[in-house]
């Protein structure tokens, strides 16, 4: 199935291409996603591409980082987009947000990987990142205690996103019932830019957009009041996505806290490792032997599964019976998608191909399950995840997601964080 010879040939070409695509998208301290379709810097994007950045300038790479807290709100939360100065080839700009921060940024958040990725940077070299570890840490941790505190519902524990941009996943079909339960009615008329760039059939649709403007608009009515928002906004939904992406990120923060000797904080991230074991009971789907998205307004599971479901392991959460369906579960997806992870479950009905995160293959989920699933033992799974990933990018180049059925590359082409999962992992 893969054939070395063309493999070793290729692979130092990609190496140099993957290098020119971050320095391409390099604007001096912070990396674009790709230009055009996107013009700024996105959260978890930008550490991606930093962890891309530590296998050939690991300076740059803790650079990406700071940058990124430019945007970090004085109640903690670390922004989507930092925005800095407004490009008219994306739509929603700063001021349709309407942030308050001087930086300006979006008011919402997105998957925080960033302290699993400062772990990383400075376990491959102590002495050059003590220092700059030392200005992070507590930065780190306040955006950790905003998704603690301001996105869980009283009594619950697992993470809300109160937006589907905060998830990263944005049209996946884990959104569906929640949004179509938000009214468009009244939003101010707009004009998409994405459509533009990309394909239509790869992109959200005009009655989803509709209602990502009419929830901007909400938040931006309140005042970005962020506890307001998760307790009573018209959209709250428990995400597998960032549940588990947050608390391997809190396992790594209490590594970092530990080298740091910061006692205190190691206590209070305890609590919340507590907390998440939690919410992962709150989130597994008896139904369809997953992990899945909650609507936290209705208590309603999601009834398909999405990639991020088998995060539960990069999260840390193993349970013997509850593994055992879910590997089964997993089998099932890898033996239908020649090139895995799909997003969302090929044999669901609401599955498609190339429509942005209802079924397409993103490197950078793949690179986070795969990891888990290592860590864990399942290294065959974990291999044949790694080798689809670099199976896809010899075939089709360096683009922001694949089709999982036939490995055609779609949305943005010379895409940053696929370069940066290249370098990093799937080369
Ligand atoms: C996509 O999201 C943005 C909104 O945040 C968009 O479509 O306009 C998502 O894939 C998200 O996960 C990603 O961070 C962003 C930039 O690559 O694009």
């Amino acid at each position: 199935l893969y054939d070395d010879s063309y493999y070793t040939a290729k692979k130092v070409d990609l190496d140099k291409r993957a290098i020119e695509i971050l320095r391409e998208n390099s604007w001096g301290d912070y990396t674009l996603p790709t230009k055009g379709l996107y013009p700024y810097q996105w959260n978890w994007d930008s550490m991606f591409v930093a962890l891309g950045f530590s296998e050939i300038d690991l300076d740059r790479a803790w650079t990406e980082v700071e940058s990124l807290f430019q945007g970090q709100w004085k109640n903690g939360m670390a922004a989507h987009i930092v925005f800095r100065k407004d490009s008219p080839t994306y739509f929603p700009g700063p001021k349709v947000w309407g942030g308050t921060h001087e930086v300006p940024t979006s008011g919402c958040s997105q998957p925080p990987v960033a302290a699993t990725i400062v772990r990383d940077l400075y376990e491959k070299d102590p002495k050059l990142g003590k220092q700059r570890l030392t200005e992070l840490f507590p930065r780190l941790m306040r955006w950790h205690r905003w998704f603690h505190t301001m996105r869980v519902i009283s009594g619950g524990a697992a993470i809300a996103v109160t937006h589907p941009w905060e998830s990263g996943r944005d049209n996946s079909p884990d959104w569906d019932d929640a949004l179509a339960a938000v009214d468009p009615t009244g939003v101010t008329p707009y004009k998409r830019k994405d459509l533009g760039h990309v394909d239509a059939a790869m992109r959200p649709t005009d009655a989803e957009y509709d209602r990502y403007i009419k929830l901007v608009e909400y938040g931006r009515d309140c005042g970005w009041d962020h506890a307001h928002i998760t307790r009573e906004g018209p959209f709250a939904v428990a995400d597998p996505g960032i549940t588990f992406i947050l608390m391997r990120a809190d396992r790594d923060l209490q590594a970092l806290a530990k080298y740091l000797d910061k006692e205190s904080a190691v206590h209070e991230i305890d609590t919340w490792l507590y907390r998440s074991r939690i919410a992962a009971d709150y989130l597994w789907n008896d139904e369809i032997n997953a992990y899945a998205a909650r609507n936290l307004r209705t208590g309603q599971h999601a009834d398909g599964v999405s990639s991020v479901g088998f995060l539960s392991y990069y999260a840390g959460i193993t349970k013997p019976k509850r593994d055992a369906k879910l590997q089964k579960t997993l089998s099932r997806i890898l033996k239908a998608a020649p090139y895995s992870v799909p997003s969302f479950d090929p044999e669901h009905p609401k599955f498609d191909s190339r429509r942005y995160w209802r079924g397409p293959t993103w490197a950078i989920v793949n690179y986070l399950i795969a990891r888990g699933l290592e860590e864990y033992g399942f290294e065959e799974k974990a291999s044949r995840i790694r080798l689809d990933t670099r199976k896809v990018i010899q075939d089709s180049g360096f683009y922001e997601y694949f089709d999982p059925i036939t490995g055609e590359g779609s949305g943005g082409n010379h895409f940053t964080w696929t370069a940066a999962i290249w370098l990093a992992w799937a080369s």
